[in-house]
């Protein structure tokens, strides 16, 4: 009886372990929600800049533009959707409201709306317009109102916060279903307020009741994810770059800067969130942001400056092939369209990426997998890593942690991308694997890594043919459940030239690899092999812009490259403040830093002013600022004065205002003078910075 019931036990267990592990495998850490796992699938989408700045060439107004300056004549949505949607974007985010406070819809919450506008006779509606735009091309649509008001009077109240809420349910109600809501959480201090123009601060991790105000969003638009700096479902990156950590974990504990405190939207260590957390709190991916141009508004100075299609495409494989989302900013212009150089960058974005990813090259190989789940292939075997499913995966048993894949595509094959994915539905469970190739006869290493999460992309340095492939998951924390295994090659291009000026002012233009040969133009003309051959460093004494391109072939060659300098700075000298880096400021070295900050906390040094001699009277039509490139902050001006002098002792200011959103996105600032000067000297005077009791810069011009 006892041996029976003995037995009778052990079948039972035996059966339960098979079932169990027929099972799927259980879910292991965050896991994301229907939304998340629906903006994971988008990947790209594209976030659209157009107001009063559009008008004053600013990248933040102060809140008391008049709307009569909005005129876009010949706005077309389908125009800007149609660019996006060529591009390979599958979206588009369109900024409603910015810091300025000018509402793009007619709200019924402030005056200060586009029905003030000369657009439509004050009858239009540009949110609705995009909206329709999506529905006609297929596209989705989400929004951002900035939280920040420089218009509204009431900012920094409690009836504020609710005209924000109000605003929100409009956009809500009238122009869903969105796919994301998206909040920023720049807060620069000062504007308008109704003509009050005061400083107005406020406590990021309570005055938006951010919690509440979501709830909202949950509510009126349940499928939208929601963006913010600490997510709750999406987070920034942590630079406008649009780039995500080599290593970068969908999952993420945000942290405030201050020990002890609760993080908020912008009240939190933002670095972090590149990288992200390894078994982070919250499912809360990445979105790598990043204008086309340089700035997010539309500036005539920045048309020969969007992204070109490699730069994206490298961008692509640093967010997106990161398990991060690309949100790359557009700008229409003044008459309300997409200029023809965006369009251009956007639409042979869009062809190279589909280049790219044609043709899996693993596609047909014959897979032997280490160990299967349950030895059951049929459900978790290997067939589903080339099926184009990202839920459908290859699974192990639970106690198998680093299985090895061989991978024999029967015949060689040549790739340089490599791509990897986990069935996210069920976490992010590996940490670490490796690739082989057998070259050689023997095993070789041609690519380690670490996270995977919802896609990962590995460009090689360089082309690897082999037939035959290995994978190894060398870290997990569960077993693996791997959806997706490809393998791709990117056509082989000239790399573009690199131009740059040195001190003594002369342009060089260079390449990484040797190319046939360069040409480049002084003209604004697109090189081509008739244009002049570059051989040797030449003098731009009075700036101007400089297009080249590397040849092999006149068929054969390389995107443009384009960089504009200002006046030579050959005979500059900067003579105050008097310090031995002083040059750094005017070197041509872009990562060389000038800077008077001190670790002497009693020296609150501001105003300062660094000036400089030009050696001879120049004619002036504007300066140029670039702060410091080495991801420091201190000493960084936001606001600021110009003055220009012919003796050094007697000054007159030319130019006064604010850097905008150069904590965010740190680039040259241009200050354009409302009339060319003639001058030998000029300074630059620094009222504010974002950190510390000094200033610093990289590079200061004049153009
Ligand atoms: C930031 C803003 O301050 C910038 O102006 C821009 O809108 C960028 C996308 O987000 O927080």
């Amino acid at each position: 009886m006892k041996r029976i019931t003995a037995l009778a036990l052990l079948v039972a267990l035996v059966l339960v372990n098979k079932i169990q592990a027929q099972a799927p495998p259980k879910p292991y850490g965050a896991l994301p929600t229907a939304a998340q796992l629906k903006w994971h699938e988008t990947e790209m989408y594209c976030l659209i800049h157009f107001g009063v700045d559009t008008y004053t060439d600013k990248e933040w107004g102060f809140g008391d533009e008049d709307p009569a300056i909005v005129n876009p004549v010949h706005f077309d949505a389908t125009q800007i959707v149609g660019a996006v949607k060529a591009g390979g974007f599958k979206g588009i985010v369109v900024v409603a409201k910015h810091h300025d406070g000018l509402c793009l819809w007619p709200t019924k919450t402030t005056e200060h709306n586009i029905s003030k506008s000369p657009f439509k006779n004050g009858k239009g509606d540009m949110v609705k317009e995009y909206q329709l735009a999506c529905n006609k091309l297929g596209m989705q649509l989400g929004l951002y109102c900035s939280p920040w008001d420089r218009n509204n009077p009431l900012y920094g109240s409690a009836a504020y916060v609710k005209i924000y809420r109000q605003q929100l349910k409009e956009l809500y109600s009238n122009y869903g279903p969105l796919f994301i809501s998206w909040h920023d959480g720049a807060n620069g201090g000062d504007g308008y307020y109704g003509g009050t123009k005061e400083v107005r601060k406020i406590d990021r991790t309570s005055y938006y009741g951010w919690d509440s105000t979501f709830m909202i969003t949950r509510k009126m638009q349940p499928t939208a994810v929601i963006f913010g700096d600490i997510g709750p479902d999406v987070r920034w990156v942590g630079n406008e770059e649009g780039y995500a950590g080599e290593t970068c974990w969908a999952t993420y504990t945000p942290v405030a800067p201050d020990e002890g405190k609760a993080p908020a939207n912008g009240y939190s260590k933002y670095w972090l969130a590149t990288e992200g957390t390894m078994n982070g709190k919250y499912w809360m991916p990445a979105e790598c942001d990043v204008p086309l141009r340089p700035g997010w508004f539309y500036h005539a100075s920045q048309d020969e400056q969007a992204k070109s299609a490699y730069t994206l495409l490298d961008l692509y494989y640093k967010s997106v092939g990161r398990g991060a989302c690309l949100d790359v900013g557009i700008a229409p212009n003044r008459e309300g369209l997409l200029h023809e150089n965006d369009v251009k960058a956007l639409k042979e974005f869009g062809a190279l990426l589909k280049q790219v990813f044609a043709v899996n090259l693993a596609k047909g190989a014959v897979f032997t997998p280490s160990n299967i789940r349950a030895k059951n292939a049929a459900k978790f075997g290997t067939a589903f890593l080339t099926d184009n499913d990202r839920y459908s995966y290859w699974a192990t048993d639970d106690e198998v942690m680093n299985p090895e894949l061989l991978i024999d595509l029967k015949k060689e094959k040549t790739f340089n991308v490599i791509r990897l994915r986990e069935n996210i539905k069920l976490g992010q469970r590996i940490t670490s694997f490796a690739v082989d190739a057998f070259i050689d006869q023997q095993w070789k290493t041609i690519a380690t890594a670490t996270s995977i999460g919802a896609n990962r992309l590995i460009r090689l340095p360089q082309n690897i043919t082999a037939s035959k492939i290995r994978l190894r998951i060398t870290g997990a924390n569960a077993c693996i459940a791997l959806s997706d295994i490809g393998l791709f090659k990117e056509p082989a291009h000239l790399t573009a030239p690199v131009i740059e000026r040195s001190k003594n002012g002369e342009v060089q233009i260079n390449t990484i690899a040797p190319v046939s040969s360069i040409h480049y133009t002084i003209d604004g003309t697109t090189p081509t092999m008739a244009s002049t051959a570059y051989a040797h460093p030449f003098a731009l004494p009075t700036g101007g812009i400089i297009k080249a391109r590397s040849f092999e072939t006149n068929d054969q060659a390389s995107e443009t490259s384009v960089k504009e300098f200002g006046i030579s700075k050959a005979g500059w000298k900067m003579i105050s403040p008097a310090n031995n880096n002083a040059t750094a400021a005017i070197d041509e070295n872009i990562h060389s830093v000038f800077s008077t900050v001190t670790n002497d906390a009693a020296n609150d040094g501001l105003p300062q002013e660094i000036a400089v001699d030009m050696g001879a009277v120049q004619t002036i039509k504007a300066f140029t600022f670039l702060p410091r490139q080495d991801k420091k902050i201190a000493g960084i001006p936001d606001r600021y004065s110009y003055q220009v002098s012919n003796d050094g002792v007697q000054w007159q200011q030319v130019a006064a205002g604010e850097f905008a959103n150069i904590k965010a996105n740190p680039l040259e600032q241009v200050i354009a003078l409302d009339k060319p000067v003639s001058t030998r000297y000029f300074k630059i005077i620094v009222t504010h910075v974002l950190e510390g009791n000094g200033i610093s810069v990289a590079e200061l011009g004049a153009q």
